[in-house]
């Protein structure tokens, strides 16, 4: 069977997906991943952040913003171009194969700061991984340069539907959000876009998010599924939890509507069982955030997702270089 690529899902369509009793979801799912993704390599993918706090605008959810009071202080507000190689260098000898790097920026200024950032993409590209940013808005002419710099991927998400996003940010708007995509993808670069869910939103907003997501054409390379991390001092803060199977009902229907691309399971899995997170994998998730530190907030040990991904019986995209996985026992006896 060959998966068919389509563009053209309807809201009510995904809808129906969303709500499809589990089995027949996580069947489905599964259907497609194993045909694209017969090995369940699962890549590893390693965040930090180079610019933190400070940031104008008014995202609710986030702890880096100024019109939120989450505190911040204990990060570094600006890293230099060495410190930022030598945590890629890390990253990369502890298994990872993609670097992320973000900037708390409305949109990126051409100057000083921005050479710097061309200066890291180039730096961790040489090391051999792949290079992703993610800081906000940007012009033709600094996504060409980031592009000529060897930039993988640029991370820019919807993070809900269109409806429900100016209950979540005023200071921008989707069409800006869109806009940003498309001049990425104009210079040639992947992209990495995805969403939040547990932040107020309907299953609707969902199945309306992924439809203008998978309604992209080519979809999105990467897209990553975030389950809300309630931190204080945002207005967000006191939100209900996410429930972990509506995150697995995300991530199986990402897969099933965009076939081929890295369905990440990201932000939250500190708030998800280990079962819960294999569930994932097996609904469609081929990525995880790895390191002890998302970009202000929690993200499990490596320790901890190295057992995970061993007892799951996935092998990391990397798995040929490196020895420490393959060697690892289950946790179980
Ligand atoms: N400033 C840039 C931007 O907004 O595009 C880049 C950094 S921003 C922190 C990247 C993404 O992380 C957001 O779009 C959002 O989807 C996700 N995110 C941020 N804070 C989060 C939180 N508390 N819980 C879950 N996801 C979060
Ligand atoms: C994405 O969708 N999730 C990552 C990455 N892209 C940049 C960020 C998650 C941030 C979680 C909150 C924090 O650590 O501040
Ligand atoms: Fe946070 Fe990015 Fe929104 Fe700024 S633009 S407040 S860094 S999510």
């Amino acid at each position: 069977m060959t998966i068919p690529t389509r563009h053209d899902w309807t809201t009510e369509e995904i809808q129906t997906l969303l709500e499809l009793p589990l089995m027949d979801l996580l069947w489905q799912a599964q259907t497609v991943h194993r045909e694209a993704n017969p090995g369940y390599r699962v890549q590893l993918a390693s965040l930090l952040s180079v610019k933190t706090g400070g940031c104008e605008e008014d995202c609710s959810y986030c702890s880096q913003s100024i019109h939120n009071s989450s505190d911040v202080s204990g990060f570094e507000a600006q890293m230099r171009v060495e410190p930022v190689l030598e945590r890629a260098r890390a990253a990369k000898e502890a298994g990872a194969d993609r670097f992320c790097m973000g900037w708390a920026w409305r949109e990126i200024r051409d100057g000083k700061q921005f050479e710097a950032m061309l200066e890291m993409v180039r730096g961790v590209k040489g090391m051999g991984m792949e290079a992703c940013v993610t800081a906000g808005m940007l012009t033709d002419d600094q996504a060409e340069r980031l592009a000529d710099a060897g930039l993988t991927a640029y991370n820019h998400n919807l993070d809900t539907s269109p409806e429900h996003y100016d209950k979540i940010i005023s200071t921008r708007t989707y069409e800006d959000r869109l806009e940003t995509l498309q001049r990425v993808r104009k210079a040639g670069v992947t992209l990495c876009s995805g969403g939040i869910i547990g932040i107020g939103e309907t299953l609707r907003d969902r199945a309306s998010m992924l439809q203008v997501l998978a309604s992209m054409n080519p979809h999105p390379e990467s897209v990553p599924v975030n389950g809300l991390v309630a931190v204080e001092g945002t207005p967000l803060e006191g939100q209900q939890p996410f429930e972990p199977l509506e995150l697995v009902r995300m991530v199986a229907t990402a897969r099933i509507l965009m076939p081929h691309a890295r369905v990440r399971l990201s932000a939250g899995r500190e708030q998800l069982s280990r079962e819960a997170q294999i569930l994932c994998l097996q609904a469609g998730a081929d990525s995880i955030f790895y390191g002890d530190l998302l970009l202000t907030t929690g993200n499990p040990d490596v320790e901890a997702d190295r057992q995970l991904l061993a007892d799951a019986g996935v092998q990391a995209n990397w798995q040929n270089n490196a020895s420490s996985l393959v060697n690892q026992a289950p946790a179980s006896t």
